[in-house]
């Protein structure tokens, strides 16, 4: 599927929402503060400023939709683990992931996790995925900067990776060059 048009609707806080309610596919992106998970959403629909992205991490700070084919919704999450947000505002974004990941019912969703290809997964990964699991959901791995890695460092952080998530299917992407967008995107429509 190629995606022909993408445009932004709204970004929610906790709290009922009827855009939650439609029956469309949302396609949730999530993982840690400045891994790159807005601009993943803006290499995979080809605009590159979509999605406000940012070298200050703590940029995204409500949970924003974006309508894709005008049938079906690119979710960009706020990350979590910014370590020099206060404890406050860590928490708050932390609250504010689960209630979208937990407590709302959605018929129709998939989740990319989004991790940086050189740091591999963190102990808040790891959390996160074990929340994931815990509710039943599925989700894929994206190994974002992978431009950042070595040729002679991808095959040992792939494995590395791969382990700690207990065999899960791993991406190797990159916002910057649009590495791994063909696989992500028949991932998401197909997978
Ligand atoms: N080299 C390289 N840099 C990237 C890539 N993806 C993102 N970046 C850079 O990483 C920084 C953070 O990107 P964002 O897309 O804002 O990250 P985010 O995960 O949305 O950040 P928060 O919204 O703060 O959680 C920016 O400076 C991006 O230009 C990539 O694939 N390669
Ligand atoms: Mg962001």
């Amino acid at each position: 599927m190629s995606i022909k048009s993408a445009e932004f609707v709204k970004g929610v806080v906790i709290g009922a929402d009827r855009i939650l309610e439609e029956n469309k596919l949302q396609v949730a992106f999530i993982g840690r503060s400045n891994v790159g998970k807005s601009s993943v959403i803006n290499s995979l629909v080809g605009r590159k400023k979509l999605v406000k992205s940012s070298s200050t991490p703590g940029k995204t700070k409500e949970i924003n939709f974006f309508l894709i084919n005008e049938k079906i919704y690119f979710v960009d999450l706020p990350g979590y683990g910014f370590a020099k947000a206060s404890f406050e505002q860590r928490e708050k974004i932390r609250q504010l992931i689960l209630w979208y990941l937990i407590s709302v019912e959605i018929a129709n969703r998939k989740i990319v996790m989004i991790v940086d290809a050189r740091v591999g997964l963190t102990k808040l990964d790891l959390e996160m995925i074990d929340i994931l699991n815990e509710n039943g959901h599925e989700f894929i791995i994206v190994a974002n900067k992978e431009d950042k890695l070595k040729r002679s460092e991808r095959s040992k952080k792939l494995k590395e990776i791969y382990k700690k998530a207990g065999g899960k299917k791993i991406i190797f992407y990159s916002a910057k060059s649009g590495e791994g967008k063909n696989e992500v995107l028949a991932s998401i429509f197909n997978g």
